[in-house]
């Protein structure tokens, strides 16, 4: 008996299977996170990967576990990794999945999915989807592993496609029955890759460097714009040399606040109207000429009609070639990592490079401190009930106070009033609903920023946007994350004060319950729920959250008719013209 036992056991040491080959080769790799949910078929691998000494941090549903791995890879560089089950958690994690690779964050979504056979010739199997396919179209890359053998080679390929070159969403499938084959422990370890170089460097032409500096250095009215490629891209010195030696203002992009301090001389951020069609050469680094920044052209840039080109002339850097000329002429490109990038042109720069002419700056300077008196009297008001800007000014002051603590953000107007009111002092310390405006990133972003950083993290949220990912403040308290989640709270998804047209018994489709308490939210779970009515409450609260890190959520009572339908976006949202 005893003889037989012991030969069971040295057979099973020298055995390994699908479930340790995945984890082994993401540890391999320097993964050491998970962001999931369990269930048929990978609830072993996340007991497992436990076991093996990963953190395991487990969420309500996939779309906050993806927005998690997500914003992970954005803050790391390393692909942030979620794991779902097969055809509803993984169309639950797909959202997030598309978002990142649409935001250029580097995430693996790895889904358990159905037997194979089964799948193909649509028998209908527990659970059954093609996911492989329906993956495909949304995310930068999509692979499928078999066989054991080759889980070493998967995960090195997902590694590298999510991470090399423009940073994106990868789709990795792992049928059920992987999971329990077994190989010989030892061609196990070697069918592993650690990966090596999986984000090369890639060296701009001396000559587009130098095309670049031509223009740059011919402009009258120079202007600079970070986007949260720069941000990604971890060259935060030279970034801030490159702007401090050319002299020439700039603006940040959304995530790209604090890449420089907001408070920086050379921001333009309070001219922002002012500078971007008075420019005549705008040098984008990391930012795509998309929607956010009109295409381009139109009347921000100073075109005649929406379409009209402003006549700025456009050097872009960015490590995507196919991205210049995409919306309109980019007059000299830049292509290969911002590191290398930017570093090449301070060098091609000198030590004569001249400053732009006075006339550009003081008339920036002029117009920023106008509007920063302007905003100043604005937030120094103190309305009953409170409003964005009194209730912003004291967040204003508390991230001031905290620098490394990060700033979740999502709304309409919550958003938008945040990002123009509240300063950021650091790189990578602002997240927020990206390129698309997503709703659904808020809790997910925060669980994230905090299991990664340790640092402090406070989450301003319209009430509409809160709900999205609400349920992870169980998360939140599970893990006892030092979160503070502020609920902008003004009954309704804008604005509270909408009516139902036809006089029914329904409220109009904007409209929430009246005076809900999302504090109590918190407090179900063992959390500190806070209920303010005044910017003197929510400081307070606000105060003992960062100082306590206990996990807070402050019910902010806004004024119901403060916001403005879609924020600063009402020009995308289409009115019918019929009046009845
Ligand atoms: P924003 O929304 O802040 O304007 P975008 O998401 O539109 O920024 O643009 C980010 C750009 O940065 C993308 O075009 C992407 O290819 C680029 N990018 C991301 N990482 C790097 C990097 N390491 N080096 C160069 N470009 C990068
Ligand atoms: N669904 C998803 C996934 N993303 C979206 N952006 C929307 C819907 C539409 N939407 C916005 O663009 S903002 C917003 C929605 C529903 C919510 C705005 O209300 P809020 O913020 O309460 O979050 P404010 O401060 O009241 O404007």
């Amino acid at each position: 008996m005893t003889d037989l036992s012991i030969t069971a056991n040295a057979q099973a040491e020298e055995l390994t299977d699908g479930f340790h080959l995945v984890i082994d080769a993401l540890k391999l790799n320097g993964i050491d996170t998970i962001f999931g949910l369990p269930g048929i078929p990978i609830t072993d691998l996340t007991r497992k990967a436990q076991a093996e000494g990963m953190r395991v941090i487990s969420f309500r549903h996939e779309q906050n576990a993806g927005n998690a791995a997500a914003i992970a890879g954005f803050m790391t560089q390393k692909p942030g990794i979620c794991l779902t089950v097969s055809a509803p958690g993984f169309l639950n994690g797909l959202t997030a999945l598309a978002n990142a690779t649409t935001n250029c964050f580097p995430m693996i979504l790895i889904s358990g999915s159905s037997e194979r056979e089964i799948v193909d010739l649509q028998q209908g199997d527990y659970e059954e989807m093609d996911q492989l396919a329906i993956a495909k179209p949304l995310c930068k890359a999509a692979f499928r592993v078999l066989h054991a053998e080759d889980i070493g080679v998967g995960i090195a390929r997902a590694i590298r496609a999510a991470v090399s070159g423009r940073p994106g969403g990868v789709y990795l499938d792992l049928p059920a029955k992987l999971f329990s084959q077994t190989l010989d422990a030892q061609a196990g370890r070697r069918s592993l890759i650690e990966v090596v170089d999986p984000a090369p460097r890639q060296i701009p032409a001396p000559d587009a460097v130098q095309r670049a500096l031509d223009l740059l250095g011919s402009a009258k009215r120079p202007l600079i714009l970070l986007g949260k490629g720069a941000a990604y891209a971890q060259a935060d010195a030279d970034i801030r040399a490159l702007v401090e030696k050319s002299g020439i203002p700039y603006l940040p992009m959304s995530m790209a606040k604090g890449l420089l301090p907001d408070t920086h001389e050379q921001s333009a951020a309070a001219a922002r109207s002012y500078v971007l069609p008075a420019a005549d050469v705008v040098l984008l680094i990391g930012a795509r000429l998309n929607w956010l920044l009109s295409h381009g052209k139109g009347k921000t840039w100073g075109g005649k009609t929406h379409k009209d080109w402003g006549g700025q002339k456009f050097i872009q850097v960015d490590i995507s070639p196919q991205e210049a000329d995409s919306n309109v002429r980019i007059d000299a490109p830049v292509v290969g990592d911002i590191g290398s990038c930017v570093s090449a042109l301070l060098a091609g720069m000198g030590s004569q490079w001249a400053k732009p002419p006075a006339e550009w700056l003081s008339a920036i300077a002029e117009r920023r401190d106008k509007n920063v008196a302007k905003m100043a009297e604005t937030l120094a008001k103190n309305p009953s009930p409170m409003n964005y800007h009194s209730a912003l000014n004291v967040v204003r002051d508390i991230v001031k106070a905290n620098p490394d603590a990060y700033l979740v953000n999502e709304g309409a107007n919550a958003l938008d009033f945040t990002r123009s009111i509240v300063d950021m002092y650091k790189p990578r310390k602002r997240l927020d609903v990206g390129t698309w405006g997503i709703m659904g990133i808020g809790m997910g972003f925060a669980v994230a920023a905090a299991v990664v950083s340790a640092e402090p993290v406070i989450a301003i949220e319209g009430d509409s946007a809160f709900g999205f990912s609400g349920m992870e403040v169980e998360t939140i308290c599970r893990y006892n994350l030092p979160v503070c989640v502020v609920v902008f709270n003004n009954n309704g998804v804008y604005r509270g004060t909408d009516v139902n047209p036809s006089g029914g018994s329904d409220v109009a489709p904007t409209v929430f319950v009246k005076d809900a308490r999302y504090d109590k939210i918190m407090e179900a779970f063992g959390g500190v729920g806070v209920h303010a009515t005044t910017p003197a409450q929510l400081r307070q609260a606000m105060e003992e959250a960062i100082r306590s890190r206990r996990p807070t959520l402050i019910n902010a009572v806004i004024d119901e008719t403060a916001g403005t339908e879609s924020g600063r976006i009402t020009s995308l949202n289409p009115q019918s013209a019929k009046k009845k």
